[in-house]
């Protein structure tokens, strides 16, 4: 029997909210998607920014090196978006869910803290922080203001450049924070992969291990990705009306 969109939506959201019990160990891998109803922009969405840039010119370290102040004003101004915005409804039912069993850890490609903001307390940071910076000279985390108005290179006091804690691409995450996520996942019931499009490896390869170790796998997003062929079941829609309606769901 075809259900209309909206009806399969819910059904298949009873069918998550049945999975889960009060003893489940449950992990979320989220993307930029998860961020979208926030205000925050995607990467290779419709409003995708590196739409307009090439990732390759701006999340590297090369890139960094040859014109510091255009990557530094880059993610100055990408931090000033995620701070003036709020956790959205998404954001709110992973953090609600936390309460509800054993075991939930949000593992996040996102570098906006909004899952933190939303008060999720067991959170893994793949790609690390925008709202964090360190100088690459003396290694020391930057305080100070990010906020040169002129188009000066933001500098540490000992003289070194200072760039944001983040992994670009050709960089390694970091070694304990890869190896707890893999720890987790392999220790799931049931994961969570929400508005990602799985193109970013080794974040992406989280999805091959949680199926390898057993757990039921469940995609939120508004459309079909790489991963939707490896998913127990696939909800599409926007991750702000699916993930309150499957916490809903849970047992009181
Ligand atoms: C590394 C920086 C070792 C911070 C980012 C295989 C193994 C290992 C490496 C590789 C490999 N294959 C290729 C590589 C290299 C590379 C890579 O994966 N390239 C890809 C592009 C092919 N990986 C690396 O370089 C990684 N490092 O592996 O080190 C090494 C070292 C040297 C040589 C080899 C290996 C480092 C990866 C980290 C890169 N840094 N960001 C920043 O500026 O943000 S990645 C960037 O993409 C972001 O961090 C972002 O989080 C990540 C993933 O993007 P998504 O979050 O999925 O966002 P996207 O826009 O793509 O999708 C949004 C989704 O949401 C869509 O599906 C959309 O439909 C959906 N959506 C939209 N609205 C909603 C929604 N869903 C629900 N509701 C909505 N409302
Ligand atoms: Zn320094």
């Amino acid at each position: 029997m075809d259900f209309p969109p909206a009806t399969a939506t819910e059904a298949s959201q009873e069918r998550v909210a049945d999975r889960i019990t009060p003893e489940s160990c449950v992990v979320f891998l989220t993307g930029a998607g998860v961020s979208a109803e926030s205000g925050v922009p995607t990467f290779r969405g419709e409003d995708g920014i590196w739409n307009n840039f090439r990732p390759e010119e701006l999340a590297n370290f090369d890139s960094f090196l040859r014109n510091p102040a255009r990557v530094q004003s880059w993610y100055r101004h990408r931090s000033e978006i995620v701070t003036s915005v709020q956790p959205n409804a998404g954001h709110i039912a992973i953090a609600d869910l936390q309460w509800k069993v054993n075991a939930c850890v949000v593992i996040t490609q996102n570098v906006d803290n909004l899952h933190q903001r939303a008060g999720s307390e067991t959170v893994i940071e793949l790609h690390g922080s925008i709202l964090r910076n360190y100088c690459i000279e003396c290694g020391e985390p930057y305080h100070g203001d990010f906020n040169q108005k002129d188009s000066s290179v933001i500098t540490c006091p000992c003289g070194g450049t200072v760039r944001p804690d983040v992994v670009w691409f050709g960089e390694t995450l970091p070694e304990n924070t890869f190896r707890a996520a893999e720890e987790q996942t392999g220790q799931s019931d049931i994961f969570l992969v929400v508005g990602t499009s799985g193109v970013v490896y080794p974040a992406a390869g989280l999805v091959h291990l949680a199926k390898e170790s057993g757990a039921f796998l469940v995609e939120v997003n508004i459309q079909p990705t790489e991963l939707t062929p490896l998913m127990d079941v696939s909800l599409f829609g926007k991750s702000g009306e699916i993930l309150p309606g499957i916490v809903e769901r849970l047992e009181a």
